[in-house]
């Protein structure tokens, strides 16, 4: 489907997401072997700050009209790094007009819209059009490593995951509204916004799929001042789930945007039969390693540096032992998704994965509002802490 190269990319949106997947853009050429392309136009609904940042971030135009741009015959990338309550009508009408589409996670804010999503991919790919959803920490070295791991069978059979992503950006109570804390623009708060990375990593790390969801969800600031006063919260600060996956493996995820001290801490472990794994994102270039098949005199967890030219991704950077950063995970992509352009194939995460994802928030979410947690009846406090 694709033009003869050099492929033209468009970026709708430029805050923190276009700005790393711009950094991306800027310097996959120089490290990996990808097909030509150009980056033509960055598109944002102020003219002056766009222009501002198409300048900055090495995009050759700046436009407010993402419906021109995606119209244009010398585009055939879009990448969407616009808030969630656009993703569904830019992808849908950028795959409709050619458009091979990378859209930023959660897939969409919604269930409808990510199933509207699936359909129009499906019908794109059948023209040649490939599509991705950008759930970028599936390209950290280590846990590309800890998957190849699981997939050899190093650790035996899963028996259950945790992981936890915690941050503390909303933990000031005066901390203004943003989109990410409407309903309206984010469809739901740290449940999509970062346990969406979790479910994803739990599914793809182990290929198991959740069957079964559970889960309570906690806006612990009810109100944040708005741009004409203080104005409800309506999304969730925090979140607590539980899932059941197939192969009879159990999971639990939390996430935390109010976690006093921990800036974005996504760790996840991984426990099997025949060993496990524990993984930091602030120690993203380590991966912890127990093979539990060793003598048990000798067992213990060792940190595999995942830095060697044999690990993912890194025969691209700097000699064994140099560390990569949190911004290479967007270069990764970046890479992934034009090679499978190039090659005509599916890039994965497919907007079906991503509905998946997606299927797995709607549930926690029901889960939440069924109140289908049950009351500890006739508990003693032993509270000591005035008024706790
Ligand atoms: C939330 O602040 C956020 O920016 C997420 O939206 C990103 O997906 C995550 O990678 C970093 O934190």
């Amino acid at each position: 489907m694709s033009r003869p190269v050099p492929l033209g990319v468009a970026m709708i949106g430029y805050a923190f997401m276009g700005k790393a997947h711009s950094n991306a853009w800027r310097n996959v050429a120089s490290y990996f072997d990808v097909p030509a392309f150009e980056q033509k136009v960055l598109v944002g609904r102020e003219p002056e700050q766009v222009a501002e940042a198409a300048a900055k971030y090495g995009w050759s135009e700046a436009a407010t009209d993402w419906r021109e741009v995606i119209a244009r015959d010398d585009i055939d990338i879009v990448d969407i790094c616009a808030p969630g309550w656009m993703h569904a009508e830019i992808a849908i009408a950028a795959l409709g007009a050619g458009k091979h589409v990378l859209v930023e996670k959660p897939l969409a804010n919604t269930l409808a819209e990510a199933e509207a999503m699936v359909a129009a991919a499906a019908a794109a790919r059948a023209r040649g059009v490939q599509s991705m959803v950008g759930f970028n920490y599936r390209r950290v070295p280590a846990l590309a490593l800890a998957r190849e791991l699981i997939a050899e069978g190093r650790l035996g059979t899963i028996r259950h995951v945790r992981a936890a992503y915690l941050q503390d950006w909303l933990v000031d109570p005066d901390s203004p509204m943003t989109w990410r804390l409407r309903k309206e623009t984010a469809g739901s708060g740290a449940l999509g916004d970062i346990a969406s990375h979790a479910i994803d990593q739990i599914q793809h790390l182990t290929g198991h799929t959740v069957l079964e969801a559970s889960g309570v969800l906690k806006t612990f600031v009810a109100q944040r001042p708005g741009p004409h006063g203080l104005e409800d919260v309506t999304v969730d600060d925090a979140v607590w789930a539980t899932f059941w996956l197939t192969g009879d493996m159990g999971a639990s995820v939390e996430a935390s945007r109010v976690a006093a001290g921990q800036k974005n801490s996504l760790r996840i472990e991984v426990y099997g039969t025949d060993g496990a794994l524990t993984f930091d994102l602030e120690s993203l270039n380590e991966l912890n390693f127990l093979d539990a098949t060793a003598p048990v005199r000798e067992q213990g967890f060792r940190r595999i540096l995942v830095n060697e030219p044999e690990h993912p991704y890194m025969d691209a950077w700097w000699p064994q032992g140099h560390v990569i950063g949190w911004e290479h995970t967007f270069t990764h992509q970046i890479r992934d998704f034009l090679l499978a352009i190039r090659n005509g194939e599916a890039p994965s995460p497919s907007f079906d994965e991503g509905l998946q994802v997606q299927r797995v928030l709607a549930a926690v979410e029901e889960s939440a509002s069924n109140k289908s947690t049950l009351t500890v009846v006739d508990h003693k406090s032993f509270a000591t802490v005035e008024g706790a």
